[in-house]
């Protein structure tokens, strides 16, 4: 089947399938940057912290901010759509024999990003790293030693000044992300103080002057991670009260798709926000048992997100990017499997005749509901995909991973 005749199926229930390429062209969707590297960074050698773990050791990781950015250039060549690139403060490039510790970085150490995403007229996200530091004891925002509370605050503050430095450099505005790790590997003797500390940290933050029409503050919610098991100061209830309490002041909810219960999903918490929030943000992973962040696929949570964010009209309201770290495989094709797959549930999503749904559900009418989401699934979406990476001069599925193991052998192995 052709790409016209599949536009023709689409045209026959109501879809018009040249808006929604028109429409997923538009919409940013953030790359993270430590995808290439395991979540290591540059500003120092300590291993990770905080409950997240890479696993795998293929070869080939990038070790500079050369290597990484060269990385992402072959990310971004095989990707269509709109990209912003998701940076951690651990990622400030140092030059000259100089180095800045978290609470002393400054704008200018993210210069060479702002270089290289203005060669590329990309956007930025940017993230302060709370963990992988040995001022992680192991609390950080949370932390009693108000010694290093203060450290991690500082880092906080400093970060909201490179948030802005980016979205003023590149003239789009620049979600900023707090995660922390903070938690208990067991019963905690005291739940409340940690997270009165955590909120006065998040206060004293957002306290540095920002622009809300440039930086965009999020708070990332978590349930668990590994060694901190018992006990998240940043919960999922504390996250929303937060934001909740201070969406004046210009703070977004984050949502990470493995951030709940093994059965718990987001795509069925995104309404429940947009009925509050002008803005959510996401982390779109993929949970195996627990916040493994796994490659993202094109499976049914991937595509129900995608999904609730077109049916309840707002590819506007919700900033996207995507948060998984698969060391096992080759980092490039498991960077572009996953963005490829988010763009792939957005078209999808794009092609649902959401209004014809509604009034199907809204009379009452479940059994022609069900019937024709069924038969949604096996309308020609390739085809609409192929045209859509044609057109974004992306490769075709099929089409690109040859190349990627080409660099493999060629570049990536060469890095011992
Ligand atoms: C950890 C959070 C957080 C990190 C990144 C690296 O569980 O999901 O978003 O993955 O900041
Ligand atoms: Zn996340």
């Amino acid at each position: 089947m052709s790409y016209n005749e599949a536009k023709d199926k689409y045209a026959s229930i109501g879809i018009d399938a040249e808006a929604a390429i028109a429409a997923l062209a538009k919409v940013p969707v953030s790359l993270h940057c430590w995808q290439g590297d395991d979540v290591g960074g540059f500003d120092r050698k300590a291993a990770l912290s905080g409950g997240i773990q890479t696993t795998g050791n293929h070869p080939g990781k990038a070790r500079t901010p050369e290597e990484l950015m060269a990385d992402i250039d072959k990310v971004l060549a095989l990707c269509p759509g709109t990209k912003k690139i998701n940076i951690h403060a651990c990622y400030a490039i140092f030059e000259n024999g100089e180095w800045a510790d978290r609470d002393q970085i400054e704008p200018r150490h993210f210069a060479r990003w702002v270089k290289f995403c203005k060669e590329r007229g990309l956007g930025a996200d940017f993230n302060p790293t709370f963990f992988g530091h040995p001022k992680c004891d192991p609390l950080t925002l949370a932390s009693p030693n108000e010694d290093t509370r203060r450290f991690w605050v500082e880092h906080g503050r400093r970060c909201i000044r490179i948030a802005q430095y980016l979205a003023e450099e590149l003239g789009q505005p620049c979600v900023m992300n707090i995660w922390a790790g903070d938690g208990l590997k067991d019963i905690p003797g005291d739940r409340l103080g940690p997270r009165l500390r955590y909120r006065k940290s998040f206060d004293e933050i957002i306290s540095e002057p920002f622009d809300k029409s440039k930086v965009y503050v999020t708070v990332e919610a978590k349930l668990f991670g590994i060694g901190v098991e018992s006990y998240t100061v940043g919960s999922s209830e504390f996250c929303l009260k937060y934001a909740a309490e201070n969406k004046d002041r210009g703070v977004i909810s984050l949502m990470d798709s493995g951030h709940y219960h093994p059965t718990e999903v987001i795509s069925d918490k995104i309404s429940s926000l947009l009925v509050y929030d002008k803005n959510i943000a996401l982390h779109v992973s993929r949970p195996v048992r627990w916040d493994s962040d796994h490659v993202v696929l094109f499976d049914d949570e991937t595509r129900e997100i995608a999904r609730e964010i077109v049916r309840c009209d707002a590819l506007d309201r919700v900033f996207i990017a995507l948060d998984y770290f698969d060391a096992s495989i080759n980092r490039i094709a498991a960077w572009t499997t996953g963005f490829r797959n988010m763009q792939k549930a957005l078209l999808y999503a794009l092609l649902q005749p959401c209004a014809g749904l509604k009034a199907m559900q809204d009379s009452q009418d479940f059994t022609r509901l069900l019937v024709a989401q069924e038969e949604l699934k096996t309308m020609p979406f390739g085809e609409v995909w192929a045209e859509y990476c044609r057109r974004q001069g992306a490769p075709l599925d099929g089409e690109w991973l040859d190349g990627v193991v080409a660099y493999e052998r060629d570049v990536l192995l060469k890095r011992r």
